[in-house]
């Protein structure tokens, strides 16, 4: 087997997002697109040679393709072990898990997500550290500025290595490991929390549905929540995973996830509800015809943190990103303990929990997460929950709303307008950036605006500092509209808008949030003069 050295010409779109390189299919498909990423990858990370990778993805199409290709690469660029999951499987908290359990340099994560797979879908591709974590922003700009320069890359002319068989083979001078891609991850997890409690709930008739949207968590729910936990067969829906998701968008909320919100909202609806996304980061809970928020989510399961056997000893403090609602901070003040507010990513959280600054963090967008790992994990939050409702042996809805009676209420809803032109979205974030010295004071119906800016971080850990995060007018009463871009779309811009209002008033709590948020909602229209600049009347998402 040769080393061959290919010559390549710079693309220069490699610019990672939010959380690795996303695209559509197509684009990775380009002769030497994926490659060049890649090699822009080796160049970056300094691994000294013979180090050991981890490699999986969530299984969407072009899956197998690229882990292919990233084995022939990462063999000619001088590692000496691959671990990559069975049938090239790994959910990202997997490859976080065992990133770190073998204490890799690393790991190549090929997902995009919540976004659509498929052949007409997204492909994406991402680098985590020794850590378990997304590369943090110094890596991710040194792999883009290599992206821009590269002219060459390395690629063993091998045959495919065979995937779906567990054992080792050669790869001229590497080893490649396939494992086991569920069996460590659900060690960790009966690590973590309390199985016998829950399957103990489960047994006693407490019944669950699980929407895995025929993504990468179908084969981690089985055996987690079947096998080892008992569940019944009819516990879980769209358990097989599909290079293209069955053709549904894997993002578990409200509008993506229908059927299993019928379900949930139906006469005779489980107990309990939850789904998870395309590589199985994200999480969505519900209860018996009852949706709970993530930013809601976060702050219960601070709150509630000491039932668990892995928290028992309580939090070393807590980080939520800058538009997830302020509910965990209200938890965090109660505790004593302290609360980060950092840019949107979870990479951003990494360094916190490394310097052991943190426990539980997580986002709006559906995220949760512990320092177990150092990726947001859909079925931990799961089994958070299941735990702790094994311990309080309530439903969802009354422990939430014990909660909301306890600590007040931040209703909270945030609209997405998707798949606009970019000129459109940004014309959007100038307006409202150049009206900032005009709003500050500015009063709108029972709002006044007490502060605006555009949201930028300090890493407490390293200094480093991340500008443009995200437009915030901030509101006397403790309200918020948070307007930013997403940087996890492929198709023009989606334009995020976050809505908050702090409500105390127990007597308001049953309100539904589009109920409770219809003033802030106009004020926001008129402060963003989003239908205006745009042309779109609706969001295309609301959660
Ligand atoms: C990624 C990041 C998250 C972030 C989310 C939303 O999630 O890992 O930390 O909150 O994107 O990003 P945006 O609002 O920019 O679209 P995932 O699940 O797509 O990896």
């Amino acid at each position: 087997m040769s080393t061959l050295t290919i010559a390549t010409h710079a693309f220069t779109d490699q610019k990672p997002g939010t959380s690795g390189l996303r695209k559509k299919v197509s684009v990775f498909q380009q002769p030497h697109y994926l490659e060049n990423f890649v090699q822009a990858i080796f160049d970056s990370i300094d691994a000294p040679k013979g180090a050991t990778l981890v490699l999986g993805g969530d299984g969407r199409y072009y899956n197998r393709t690229a882990i292919q290709i990233i084995l022939k690469m990462a063999a000619a660029n001088g590692f000496g072990k691959v671990l990559v999951g069975q049938g090239g499987i790994l959910s990202t908290p997997a490859a976080s898990c065992v990133i770190r359990k073998y204490k890799t340099f690393g790991g190549i994560i090929l997902s995009a997500s919540h976004n659509p797979g498929g052949v007409d879908g997204d492909f994406g591709i991402k680098f985590n550290s020794s850590n378990g974590g997304p590369a943090t922003e110094t890596v991710t700009d040194a792999i883009f500025a290599a992206s821009k320069t590269i002219t060459q890359y390395q690629l063993l002319d091998a045959p495919d290595v065979a995937l779906d068989i567990q054992g080792v083979s050669q790869l001229g001078e590497m080893t490649v490991e396939v494992i086991d891609s569920v069996s460590d991850y659900a060690e960790l997890m009966e690590s973590l929390f309390d199985f016998s409690a829950i399957r103990e709930l489960l047994a006693g008739g407490f019944r669950i549905k699980f929407d895995a949207m025929h993504a990468v968590t179908g084969p981690y729910a089985t055996e987690i929540l079947q096998r080892r936990l008992g569940a019944s067969a009819d516990s879980l829906m769209n358990a097989v995973p599909l290079e293209d998701f069955g053709g549904g968008h894997p993002d578990p909320n409200l509008t993506y996830a229908p059927d299993l919100v019928k379900i949930m909202f139906a006469d005779d609806a489980p107990d309990f509800g939850a789904a998870s996304d395309g590589d199985g980061d994200r999480n969505m809970i519900l209860g018996k015809r009852f949706f709970v928020t993530p930013s809601d989510s976060l702050a219960l399961l601070a709150a509630n943190a000491t039932l668990i056997p892995a928290y028992k000893a309580g939090l070393a403090g807590v980080a939520r990103s800058m538009p997830t609602s302020a509910a965990v901070d209200r938890v965090a003040h109660a505790l004593n303990i302290p609360c980060y507010e950092t840019p949107t990513g979870w990479k951003f959280f990494g360094n916190l929990m490394d310097a052991g600054k943190v426990t539980l963090c997580g986002e709006e967008s559906f995220g949760t997460g512990s320092n177990h790992i150092r990726e947001k994990d859909g079925l931990w939050a799961v089994l958070f929950w299941l735990n702790l409702i094994a311990a309080r042996r309530q439903p969802v809805a009354e422990i939430v709303r014990e909660h909301w009676a306890k600590y007040g209420r931040n209703v909270y809803s945030r609209y997405d307008y998707e798949a606009l032109p970019t000129a459109d979205a940004q014309a959007v974030m100038h307006h409202v950036q150049g009206n900032f010295g005009s709003l500050v004071g500015a009063t709108f119906g029972s709002y006044t605006v007490q502060h605006c800016d555009d949201f930028s971080y300090t890493d407490p850990v390293d200094g480093s500092v991340s500008t443009g995060q995200g437009i915030r007018v901030l509101f006397s009463d403790g309200s918020r509209i948070i307007v930013r871009l997403s940087g996890t779309g492929t198709e023009g811009a989606t334009l995020r808008v976050y809505l908050e209002a702090y409500d105390a008033n127990v007597a308001n709590h049953h309100l539904d949030a589009q109920q409770a948020l219809a003033e802030l909602i106009q004020v926001a229209l008129q402060i963003t003069q989003l239908k205006q600049l745009t042309g779109r009347e609706q969001p295309t998402v609301i959660t």
